[in-house]
């Protein structure tokens, strides 16, 4: 056979095959678009509802028991439009565990951060210093840090779980390691980030951290509330009345490198404007009632609910109490994002 009779498709098979051998390609009709004129995001906006979660943490915490080797007992938050994790870069679960247990001690490369939901009596042990865990307190655990908890109290406790696994992943940079002991030595002085760097206003003099490791790893609820408290009197920010981040002491920046802190106040009867932006965030609910509307879907929420927002997805809040404000903590990839320059938004 000529070349002059050899069809379309068996000449570019034979191209591509070519090509092949040399590790190259060229664009098949086949192939979706390189671009795409705005982001098209395949996850799905969604709604937790606190009443579905704590029955089915009840069922895990009955049917899961907690092993060594650094297995935790989570309720993950999944996504129907994703294979895996909450949003495109973060997993956010739901860690139960129950009076007398140990989620023994391991460390990896995904940065983490833990938020108190319910219950009291557990602490942490980060890198040497051991932190009781209450309600509303926000706890980190910045990428390669020891961490292991234990419950000491005599009722089931549950924590907000957040790490930037997706975003580790894609990028092929997955480390874990494992502890021989289940629980990490305390140092002598075992809140010494806190005692030095709690107060969010001073440093040491002559400090001698690195700054792009925040050496703060513990923000009480006290202090993030009453912060917040003082912020929601000001006038409210258009799309998200009043939201404060949760930063690195030292360097200003958010308080983990890749995720974004915030705890968010609505006023009462509060009606923010719709807008979109890059990244996606996660939403919890520490009290109050109100809506959120996803690209045209209304998530009614209350305390304890939980939502999740797609990247570039246009969204509104608003508060249905006309007395009390609504208090919600969020955590988004806002900090990669901006590092990358990707981060981008629009009023609607
Ligand atoms: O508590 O260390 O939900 O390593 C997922 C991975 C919790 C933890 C999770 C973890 C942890
Ligand atoms: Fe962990």
């Amino acid at each position: 056979m000529s070349e002059a009779v050899m069809s379309d498709t068996v000449q570019r098979q034979a191209l591509a095959e070519e090509l092949d051998s040399f590790n190259c390609r060229v664009a098949q009709p086949t192939d979706g678009p390189l671009f795409t004129r705005d982001p098209q995001s395949a996850m799905k906006a969604a709604h937790w509802k606190a009443s579905d979660l704590e029955r089915l943490l009840t069922k895990i915490g009955a049917k899961l028991k907690l092993e060594a080797g650094g297995q935790r007992r989570t309720l993950r938050l999944a996504n129907r439009g994703l294979p895996f994790g909450t949003t495109p870069t973060i997993w956010a679960s739901i860690q139960y565990i129950l009076p007398g247990e140990i989620a023994t001690a391991h460390r990896h490369t995904a940065s983490a951060l833990r938020f108190i939901m319910k219950g009291r009596g557990a602490d942490t042990i980060v890198d040497g210093e051991r932190y009781e865990m209450n309600e509303g307190d926000l706890v980190l655990t910045p990428a390669w840090t020891w961490h292991d908890h234990e419950h000491k109290g005599d009722e089931p406790m549950i924590w907000l779980d957040v790490l930037d696994i997706s975003l580790v992943r894609s990028m092929h940079a997955t480390f874990f390691e494992g502890s021989d002991v289940p629980r990490q030595a305390v140092s002598d002085i075992p809140d010494r980030s806190y005692r030095h760097y709690g107060s969010g206003l001073m440093r040491p003099l002559n400090d001698t951290s690195r700054p792009a490791l925040n050496p703060l790893l513990v923000y009480s609820a006290e202090r993030a509330q009453e912060a917040l408290r003082l912020a929601a009197a000001l006038p409210p920010d258009p799309f998200d009345d009043t939201a404060l981040e949760y930063l690195n002491p030292l360097t200003g920046d958010s308080a983990l490198p890749t995720i974004g802190t915030a705890l968010q106040s609505l006023r009462p009867g509060m009606h923010t404007k719709a807008h979109r932006h890059t990244g996606s965030v996660v939403y919890y609910v520490m009290r109050g009632q109100g809506a959120t509307i996803v690209d045209g879907t209304t998530f009614e929420w209350g305390a304890g609910d939980f939502m999740s927002i797609p990247p570039w997805a246009v969204h509104e809040h608003v508060n249905r109490s006309y007395d009390t404000p609504a208090m919600l903590f969020q955590v988004n990839d806002f900090p990669a994002l901006k590092k990358l320059g990707l981060y981008r938004e629009e009023a609607a």
